[in-house]
């Protein structure tokens, strides 16, 4: 019998907009509407790369910066196999963080264009729908501290949400923003994804 493929479903936010939280909750409604859903996440920090990403996140290693940057896209890259595997058995993916991450965490730093930024990742299986998990600075520091890994400072994130901004202008890109304050979340569950078969 032939079946349909899964939708590739991403999630991207500033940090503690709760995209971890909402991935889970996503997959539970796809679950119990009885499509079949994994979640993945990016940094995928079990593989090779991913654990040479993971130390530098954790401070434990520093890496030049475009060199990271290219950690981040192979780390992409690697799972692709795998990734059209799932879709092409009818699997939806729900992606905490992707590409959009990568672009947009480089380009907030200082000499790294957008354009070259986003190049590395040109070709990766295009997702059916990106929601953006919107969350204002005061509501984000309602809850807690950033933590200590690299990129959690407030003066980073604010560059990385106007970052953010100028990806979303992409009109090619299926981008919903949600509001991940408060409940207005839950309405995430009827969502429509836009497919492609
Ligand atoms: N990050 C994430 C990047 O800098 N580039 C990327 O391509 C991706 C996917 O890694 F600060 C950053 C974003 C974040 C950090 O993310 C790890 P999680 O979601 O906290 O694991």
């Amino acid at each position: 019998m032939a079946c349909k493929r899964g939708a590739l479903i991403v999630l991207e936010g500033m940090d503690r907009a709760g995209k971890t939280t909402q991935c889970k909750m996503l997959i539970q409604a796809l679950q119990q509407s009885g499509r079949a859903a994994e979640a993945m996440r990016f940094p995928d920090r079990t593989t090779t790369i991913g654990q040479l990403i993971n130390a530098y996140l954790e401070k434990k290693s520093d890496l030049e910066d475009h060199t990271v940057h290219l950690l981040f896209s192979a780390n992409r890259w690697e799972l692709v196999p795998a990734m059209k595997r799932k879709l092409e058995q009818g699997i939806t993916l729900v992606v905490d963080r992707y590409a959009f991450s990568g672009a947009a965490f480089t380009s907030a730093k200082p000499g790294f264009s957008l354009e070259w930024c986003m190049n590395p990742d040109v070709g990766l299986p295009k997702p059916d729908l990106v929601m953006f998990l919107q969350l204002s600075p005061a509501e984000a520091a309602l809850r807690g501290q950033f933590g200590n890994e690299r990129y959690e400072t407030r003066v980073f994130q604010n560059a990385v949400q106007q970052k953010f901004e100028l990806l979303m202008k992409d009109p090619s890109v299926n981008w919903q923003v949600k509001d991940g304050s408060g409940s207005e979340f839950h309405r995430l569950v009827s969502f429509k994804a836009r497919r492609k078969n």
